[in-house]
């Protein structure tokens, strides 16, 4: 199986690309790189946390949504958040609790969503999988492979159309790519030249089914056969690098009103949903996981995290206890909001 990129495989540096970088950053005198580097890295470590909560109460049966984790993939959507402003959307799959957070959605009304509770989002009617909140940009996300990609061209379409300067992204897994619409998507953002960004969440699964065993064709050299810029970024665990090369592509877009797309590799490091642990179902190796955590910042920089961690903690824990005394909707609630 694929992990990671460039021959990178079973190495085990004894610092992550991403500090490497912080380091070469402050030799080089570069203002803030450290300040910078460390609102990254407490962004991600925040969403980690979340989901390591939402692992911890799921027994519990509290929880009364499926989840999808995004663990080990938080670099993807924090790098890309940094870049996005307020009036920028973004447009998500069911796993997604990393955008929504990332964009800057509330964390103890996500929480008690989850619980399905009348504070919720959707007022416990959506759960996990239907994450939204567009006073931030977030679109939402669906459980239903691919349907995001027409809606953030549609958005896409109606921004150029009302001359805003707002860019779009759209992210999905490498599954996505498998379905027309898709192909329908890209298409069409080419044609019409829309200021939307197609961003490949690459973790070489769709469920337990690697990506050789269902795919004929090569993601990206795909996707630049419809005239889209096209960029691939191996080392998805590199918050810096992942920052930097959405922060290009979005002032880009932003600029020149042109799609482009890119595939970033990245790794699921929970099962396809729920809580926990898969490595014994046979479709990769905890060898595997070791490889790709010993680039994963949030692993390798333990002092940093638990400086930061305690702040977190009593965030996570006050959206938990605000999910708790939120009520179940009442009977009221059953046909309301419903089509
Ligand atoms: C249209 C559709 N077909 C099939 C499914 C079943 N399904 C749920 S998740 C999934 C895998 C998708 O993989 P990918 O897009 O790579 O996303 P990942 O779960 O890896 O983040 C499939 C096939 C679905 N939800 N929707
Ligand atoms: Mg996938």
């Amino acid at each position: 199986m694929r992990l990671l990129g460039k021959g990178r495989a079973g190495s085990t540096p004894l610092k992550s690309r991403m500090l490497q970088d912080r380091d070469k950053l402050e030799m080089h005198g570069v203002v803030n790189a450290t300040t910078r580097f460390e609102s990254l890295f407490r962004e991600c470590l925040r969403i980690r946390l979340v989901e390591e909560k939402i692992i911890e109460l799921y027994p519990s049966d509290r929880i009364q949504s499926p989840v999808h984790l995004s663990i080990g993939q938080e670099a993807i959507a924090v790098g890309t958040c940094e870049t996005l402003r307020r009036t920028d959307l973004i447009f998500a799959t069911y796993r997604s609790h990393a955008f929504y957070l990332a964009k800057g959605g509330d964390l103890k009304r996500m929480f008690a969503e989850l619980y399905g509770r009348v504070d919720g989002l959707a007022k416990g009617k959506a759960g996990s999988m239907h994450l939204a909140a567009p006073d931030v940009g977030m679109m939402g996300s669906s459980a239903v492979v691919g349907t995001n990609l027409p809606h953030a061209a549609g958005a896409a379409l109606a921004a150029r159309n009302r001359g805003t300067d707002q860019v779009m992204v759209c992210a999905f897994g490498d599954g996505a790519t498998e379905q027309g619409v898709y192909h329908e998507t890209l298409n069409f953002v080419s044609l019409m030249q829309l200021p939307v960004i197609l961003l490949c969440e690459n973790n070489g699964l769709a469920v337990h089914a690697s990506q050789q065993e269902r795919q004929s064709y090569n993601i990206a050299a795909h996707a630049r056969c419809y005239g889209i810029e096209t960029t691939v970024l191996d080392e998805g665990y590199d918050l810096m690098r992942v920052a930097d090369t959405m922060g290009s592509l979005i002032g880009a877009t932003r600029g020149d009103r042109k799609p482009r797309f890119i595939e970033i590799k990245t790794f699921r490091y929970k099962e396809h949903v729920g809580p926990g642990d898969d490595y014994d179902a046979g479709y990769r190796s905890r060898a595997d996981l070791q490889a790709w955590q010993a680039h994963d910042a949030l692993v390798q920089d333990r002092a940093l995290a638990e400086r930061l961690r305690p702040e977190l903690e009593r965030e996570i824990a006050a959206a938990v206890a605000f999910a708790e005394a939120s009520p179940l909707p009442g009977r009221a609630e059953l046909l309301s909001d419903v089509i």
